[in-house]
């Protein structure tokens, strides 16, 4: 089971890779208000999970920098996870409010859908790189 695991997260790894999604292209100023937004935003993620996976591909398609957290091989991010969201579970979007108020979003589809909305590329020019 651990050699099969193994195998499926290295393909997934790899084809993730060779599939790596173009990001969008922002004005400099536009794509610096946006970074200023997504320092505050961190994804508690494993590397080769296949939820983690899609959305750290929605994170590039859409130019975002959004620091990623290894909770698989980094035991500080995984007990700033299970403390702060309450449960080992990923992947998990820990967003910071303006008025400093911490939220913790599961489920892949829903951390797309807020990334989605909250960054809509629709005013941005629909080129890439
Ligand atoms: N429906 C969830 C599924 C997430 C999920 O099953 N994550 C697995 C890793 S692939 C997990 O965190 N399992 C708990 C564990 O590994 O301890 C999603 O779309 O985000």
């Amino acid at each position: 089971m651990v050699v099969v695991r193994a195998i499926l997260g290295a393909l997934i790894l790899f084809f993730n890779w060779v599939f790596t999604p173009k990001s969008i292209k922002r004005e400099a100023s536009e794509q610096a208000l946006i970074d200023a937004q997504t320092k505050k935003i961190e994804l508690y993620q494993y590397p080769a999970c296949p939820f983690c996976v899609k959305v750290r591909r929605a994170i590039k398609r859409n130019g975002l920098n959004i620091e990623t957290r290894d909770v698989k091989r980094n035991d500080k991010f995984k007990e700033e996870l299970v403390k702060g969201a309450g449960q080992l579970k990923v992947p998990c979007l820990r967003i910071e409010e303006e008025n400093g108020d911490v939220r913790w979003m599961f489920e892949s589809n829903d951390i797309i859908s807020y990334l989605e909305q909250r960054f809509s590329p629709a005013d941005t020019e629909a080129s890439t790189v």
